[in-house]
């Protein structure tokens, strides 16, 4: 397969101390040659060494900046075919400027993603390790970073090769009582394949499982925070925030349209919607933003249903209580610094647990309540032999596949012996896709590089 030679800006574009060119493929020797003027009289270099000089466009003869370069031989680079780094000085024109004498020089211009799809064509990277470095470059939490770069080290992958193995192994031993009928009994063949594809079969569920958790990782949670007017929604906002970011007044209906901000809370990054107190009103305006909290509501992962504990509940209270139904939420209990007008036990029927106390005015609690948020977004639910998630729904669907596939194996095992078998050649074949080594077409691989950036 004859391959050409790409090239583009690794680091964002604007002003900087310093930027790197990247440039992978055949020519990439060649291009070094052609534009670069070592310090160092030479007319070799070294892989994996660095050298100082100068780079000057050949057709011209203009010289564009002072660098460093480097070069990487294949098949030990990044993308596996020779590599080219050019670390050149940041800024508006010179990365630019030095992209273009590459080009002129015969490299053409990459698409997104096109380095990590090189690297995952000449075996550098399985499918699940090329997702991930696009997901580092995303990351906006810790988790999400710590999850990625732990796909990045191939242990997503790792498990996922393990049940192919097994399923492989069981796979030989069910076509061995289809061939040889004669020479093994048969029945007792295949009891214990039902049994060991039951034990497959749940390891397969308790990762898909993780997906809940893990697609939280990598995008990130919505929450909305709900309760009727002055109850201190946006204060509390703010106190999660650690900044003054919404107006916060004693006047009910302060906030009336919404306001999104997203935070960190316990390494994982959360999208809160501050939203308008929940009142019967004739203002136009406040009836507008009431429509927008029963859409935000429906996309939120968790609800922070705040309360007025100095106050008694009122009808509206129990209406929005009533509303949540159905939702995972938090019930917060706000002014604690305020004296009490209701015992817990009075109101246990009706709010429903986790409930925190907190004085969103001052602070208090919402240590407590990150906490609490944390745990009830990703904590408990699928607890299984995994500490890795499965962090895309591309993942999901084929671990799903492979389940229905070895739900239907089971169901024939007994009756058409070549049916199931098959079933467990799906089942491999769905797993393989998650590595890239089966069932990836190209439309397939466009969609995953097409949501990674150039030079990546
Ligand atoms: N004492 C006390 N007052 C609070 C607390 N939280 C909010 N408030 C006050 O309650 C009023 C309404 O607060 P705000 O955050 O605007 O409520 P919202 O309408 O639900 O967004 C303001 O005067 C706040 O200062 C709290 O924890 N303790
Ligand atoms: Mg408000």
């Amino acid at each position: 397969m004859s391959v050409d030679t790409i090239a583009a800006l690794a680091t964002p574009q604007g002003p900087g101390a310093l930027a790197v060119i990247r440039v992978s493929g055949p020519e990439a020797f060649s291009i070094l040659k052609s534009i670069f003027r070592p310090r160092k009289e030479r007319s070799e270099f070294s892989s994996h060494r660095m050298y100082h000089g100068d780079i000057v466009c050949p057709r011209t003869g203009e010289y564009v900046d002072e660098v460093l370069v480097c070069l990487m031989r294949r098949p030990h680079s990044y993308t596996g075919e020779d590599v080219l780094e050019i670390f050149c000085h940041g800024g508006l024109n010179i990365p630019q400027k030095t992209l273009s004498v590459v080009i002129a020089a015969g490299a053409r211009p990459a698409e997104r993603g096109e380095f990590t799809r090189r690297a995952f064509l000449n075996g550098r990277l399985d499918l699940v390790q090329a997702e991930a470095v696009g997901d580092i470059v995303t990351a906006g939490s810790e988790r999400g970073r710590e999850l990625a770069l732990r796909q990045l080290k191939g242990e997503l992958s790792a498990i996922i090769k393990d049940i192919i193995a097994r399923l492989r192994e069981i796979l030989a031993r069910l076509e061995a009582t289809i061939d040889f009928v004669e020479d093994v009994d048969e029945r007792v063949v295949q009891e214990g394949i039902e049994g060991e594809v039951n034990t497959v079969l749940e390891y397969i569920r308790r990762l898909a499982g993780t997906y809940q958790k893990g697609r939280l990782y990598r995008e990130g949670a919505a929450m909305i925070i709900l309760g009727r007017p002055n109850v201190g929604k946006s204060s509390l906002l703010n106190c999660l925030l650690g900044r003054y970011r919404a107006i916060v007044t004693p006047v009910p209906g302060t906030t009336r349209d919404f306001l999104e901000e997203m935070v960190d809370i316990e390494g994982m990054l959360v999208r809160i919607v501050d939203t308008a107190g929940i009142r019967p009103t004739s203002d136009v305006v406040e009836r507008e933003g009431l429509k927008l909290v029963w859409d935000k509501l429906a996309e939120a992962d968790l609800v922070l249903l705040v309360l007025d504990g100095s106050e008694e509940l009122t009808p509206i209270d129990r209406e929005i209580i009533e509303k949540v139904e159905g939702k995972k939420v938090i019930s917060v209990i706000n002014k604690k610094d305020l004296p009490k007008v209701w015992k817990e036990e009075e109101i246990a029927d009706i709010v429903s647990p986790p409930i925190v106390h907190i004085s969103a005015k001052y602070g208090d609690g919402v240590d407590d309540l990150k906490r609490s948020i944390y745990e009830v977004l990703v904590g408990g639910g699928v607890e299984g032999p995994f500490s890795m998630s499965v962090m895309r729904e591309r993942h999901y669907h084929c671990l799903e596949r492979a389940a229905n596939a070895l739900e239907k194996m089971k169901k024939n095992l007994f009756s058409h012996p070549e049916i199931a078998a098959e079933e467990i050649r799906e089942a491999i074949r769905a797993l393989g896709a998650i590595i890239g080594t089966e069932d990836i077409s190209l439309e397939v691989l466009d969609i995953i590089f097409s949501s990674f950036c150039i030079g990546k």
